[in-house]
């Protein structure tokens, strides 16, 4: 994948697991997000509740066959162990996980993106082989518990006034409504959980996210 073509599957990136998805099943909530077009796909099986080991496993194979058949990127978050099993596109790291370059170096053929909160994370990032960034959060979420605070869309400003170029996307707490300035601010796109995951028609969710950042 060159780089353009990463820059286009960031464009509305599902992040779930089970447990973001009030009670529906997963392969049918992903199954709605690719119809209403999505572009890349995470699997983060995270939180209370989540599913573990061969279960974990299991929904995960599930989910990389889905996105294969539809040509979705998969990415798994954290787990190189499971990104590896899955034969996942890439995978998915914070701050807080196995240090970029060492998963950069084993990791060769996959996608490789990163959490960044401030210009000199985005810019480490870059130095340790990051193939995109995700930034944030770009406003108040109640998915990820221990989220840092909100950046808001400046902060995306302030990476690319840095001379930041990588593929990015913001994440946390974007929906319909907001969705817009964090495009305007210069990302690539969207990172989502909730707005889709948990919306009552997934496919609607995503098919009006698309219109709005591609207006
Ligand atoms: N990383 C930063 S915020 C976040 C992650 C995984 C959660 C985003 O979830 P939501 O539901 O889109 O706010
Ligand atoms: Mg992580």
């Amino acid at each position: 994948m060159n780089i353009q073509q990463l820059r286009d599957a960031l464009r509305l990136y599902l992040v779930m697991g089970s447990p973001n998805c009030g009670g529906a099943d997963p392969y049918a909530v992903l199954e709605a997000a690719i119809a209403g077009g999505i572009t890349m796909f995470q699997f983060r099986e995270k939180g209370a509740g989540a599913l573990e080991g061969p279960a974990k496993r299991e929904l995960g194979a599930r989910l990389r066959r889905l996105c294969a058949q539809h040509k979705v990127p998969f990415i798994v978050n954290d787990e190189e162990g499971l990104a590896l099993e899955l034969e996942a596109d890439g995978i998915h790291i914070g701050q807080e996980d196995a240090p970029a370059a060492a998963v950069r170096q084993r990791l060769k053929n996959m996608i490789v993106g990163i959490s960044a909160h401030d210009p000199e994370e985005a810019q480490a990032a870059l130095a340790e082989g990051a193939d995109y960034l995700g930034v944030g959060p770009q406003y108040a979420t109640r998915t990820k518990l221990d989220a840092r605070e909100v950046r808001g869309p400046a902060m995306i400003e302030r990476i690319r006034q840095g001379g930041i170029r990588l593929p990015l996307v913001g994440i946390g707490g974007i929906d319909a409504t907001n969705a817009a300035p964090v495009i305007q601010a210069g990302a690539d796109g969207i990172a989502v959980v909730s707005a889709i995951a948990a919306a009552s028609s997934p496919r609607e969710a995503a098919e009006k996210l698309w219109r709005i950042i591609n207006r």
